[in-house]
């Protein structure tokens, strides 16, 4: 599928035509991307088909580029973009703090078309004389370029899981002898970034799953090619790994390959201390008989542990307390009745209400908290007492026909935490909410102890119930805000506070390790979508898959709660 690559150049033309100060286009053109991206369908054959316009989003001009790129490879429209405006934006966008603004202003003042050239100026102590920039703006961007630079190379899980289950999709549909299919690896375990993704297949006929694979159209390398195991790049950055596995051997490979490699040193020990060899092929006793191998069930139980869920192999004691019979039930989807974070076109999002209630609801949810953003945020198209007045009337008028299909939207919003801690929407208006998810959106760099007094004082205010996003890490980019964690873990734990998963693939936040911490302590999750447009619901996985990292079980959040008992949780 080209699907995510033809995205790529639409939104590269709205960000270069955003440089040039045209105006409406470069919404149209990233309307007509995100669109692309979460299409169920390949691009290409909407194309072969003519179909394009069909394409919510899609007129004629961008019709005509996307049909253009995908017969030729290239738009003549954006090579001349590029020309007239040749700077790296992508790239430049990436570095935290530069929006398209600042890339102008750099552009225009100091010539500055990529990041190293970025980094050049801002170490010799030409950026902190420019109109709005001073010497901690400057720090900052080399710090972001510092930052931006280590975490090269790994992929958000959210952007390589549907890639790499394409992948698996297609190779099925294909080669109908495969026998199992899986991707392994970090992915596999949920992790919020992966480095490459380990493809494991099992077939009758492994070679033209080989060359097939090698030679699938959106690969632009291959790094390595034999008869077992390929490993290619694709055009979209992503790298992956081919591994033909004999059936017999599945479950120890699949257990190898899924890892972490500390989890499988950890267990080869444990089958050392038996006399046995635990292998990718198999486990096997000392004379080198196999006592196991088939499924990764069967080799636990031969080591006479509980099976371990993916998320769970970091060898973080999940080992021991499989020998105990003591690991935790995890929380798993069935568990997520609803969502307490997402918006609508009434702020930032780009679905009416009614569309939204209604993705929820094919997403499994059975309720949802109406959760757009308020006043300060205008860039958000935040919302003022008045406005929420209005839309609790649509609200209420949508209860009374999604409540036939057992569907509650309830009234709330997210709540911008003001530097000085207070919400920026008066009691009164917050009185009349179901539920209030309090966020920090600006006012980032204070130091720890004005942050950590910021955020006390939003869980300490009564109308405040969920705090949304904590850290305001956005991975690859930004890093959390300073804050005494383990203080606020206390505070959410006296004032019963929730505190959020947000599931947006480049949040994840709190993050894995943090979740576990904050269950530890007693403190109350929910696992939430912070929903802008309708696909977004089906971000709950991976919000899911960061809780299951952090242990949590069913007990430690509130979406399992019915919309009835919501009500009465949060009135309290
Ligand atoms: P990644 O790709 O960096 O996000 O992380 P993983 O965990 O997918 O690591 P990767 O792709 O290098 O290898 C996949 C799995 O294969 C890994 O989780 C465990 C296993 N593995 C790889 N190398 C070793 C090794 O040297 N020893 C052991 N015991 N297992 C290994
Ligand atoms: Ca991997
Ligand atoms: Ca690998
Ligand atoms: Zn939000």
């Amino acid at each position: 599928m080209k699907n995510t690559e033809v995205a790529k150049i639409l939104y590269e033309i709205a960000d270069i035509l955003e440089l040039q100060n045209v105006e409406f286009k470069p919404r149209a053109y990233r309307k007509a991307a995100q669109n692309i991206e979460s299409l169920g369908q390949d691009i290409e054959e909407i194309d072969r088909k003519g179909k394009l316009l069909d394409i919510p989003g899609v007129g004629k001009s961008i019709a005509e580029k996307i049909h253009e790129y995908l017969s030729t490879g290239k738009v003549k429209e954006l090579a001349h973009l590029r020309k007239e405006t040749p700077i790296k934006v992508e790239e430049l966008f990436s570095i935290e703090g530069l929006g398209p603004k600042r890339v102008k202003q750099l552009y225009e003042s100091l010539k500055i078309k990529n990041v190293s050239e970025l980094e050049k100026a801002a170490r010799s102590g030409k950026i902190r004389k420019l109109k709005g920039f001073g010497e901690r703006e400057e720090f900052n961007i080399i710090r972001a370029i510092e930052f931006s630079r280590s975490h090269q190379g790994r992929m958000l899980l959210g952007v390589a899981e549907p890639i790499a289950q394409g992948i698996v999709a297609d190779l099925k549909k294909r080669f109908l002898d495969i026998i199992s299919i899986i991707p392994a690896g970090s992915l596999r375990r949920g992790k919020e970034t992966v480095g490459d993704v380990d493809i494991l297949v099992t077939a009758t006929k492994s070679k033209p799953i080989m060359d097939y694979f090698t030679t699938m159209p959106d690969v632009k390398t291959v790094l390595a090619t034999g008869p077992k195991k390929s490993t290619i790049l694709l055009t979209n950055g992503l790298q992956a790994d081919l591994r033909i596995i004999e059936p017999q051997s599945w479950g120890a490979a699949l257990m190898y390959f899924t890892g972490s490699k500390n989890h499988n040193i950890a267990l080869r020990k444990l089958a050392i201390s038996k006399k046995w060899k635990l292998s990718e092929y198999g486990l096997f006793d000392a004379k080198g008989k196999s006592l196991a191998g088939k499924t990764e069930e069967g080799v636990y139980r031969k080591l006479g542990i509980r099976y371990i869920e993916p998320e769970l192999r970091e060898d973080a004691g999940e080992i021991e307390l499989a020998q105990s019979e003591n690991l935790p039930d995890l929380v798993t989807i069935k568990d997520i009745i609803g969502d307490f974070h997402c918006h609508s076109t009434w702020s930032d999002g780009t679905a009416s209400i009614g569309e939204m209630a209604k993705a929820a609801m094919d997403a499994g949810r059975k309720y949802i908290v109406m959760t757009d953003h308020t006043g300060v945020l205008k860039i958000a198209g935040g919302l003022e007492p008045k406005d929420f007045e209005k839309q609790w009337k649509e609200i209420d008028t949508l209860n009374r026909q999604s409540s036939k299909k057992g569907f509650t939207i309830f009234k709330g919003c997210e709540v911008n935490i003001m530097e000085d801690g207070k919400p920026d929407l008066p009691d009164a208006t917050l009185k009349k909410m179901d539920v209030v998810v309090g966020s920090i959106h600006h006012g980032f760099k204070n130091p720890s102890t004005t942050m950590t007094r910021r955020i006390r004082m939003a869980m300490e205010n009564p109308h405040i119930d969920i705090i949304g996003h904590l850290s305001g890490r956005i991975i690859n980019k930004r890093e959390p805000y300073a804050y005494d964690f383990d203080e606020l873990l206390d505070v959410a734990k006296s004032t019963e506070t929730v505190l959020e998963i947000n599931s947006f693939p480049d949040r994840l936040d709190l993050k894995d390790s943090d979740v576990r911490e904050a269950i530890k302590r007693g403190v109350t999750l929910s696992i939430d979508t912070d929903s802008h447009a309708v696909e977004h619901f089906l971000n709950i996985r991976y919000g899911l898959s960061t809780a299951r990292r952090g242990w949590v079980t069913r007990n430690d959040i509130i979406n399992w709660m019915s919309a009835e008992k919501v009500k009465d949780y949060f009135s309290k």
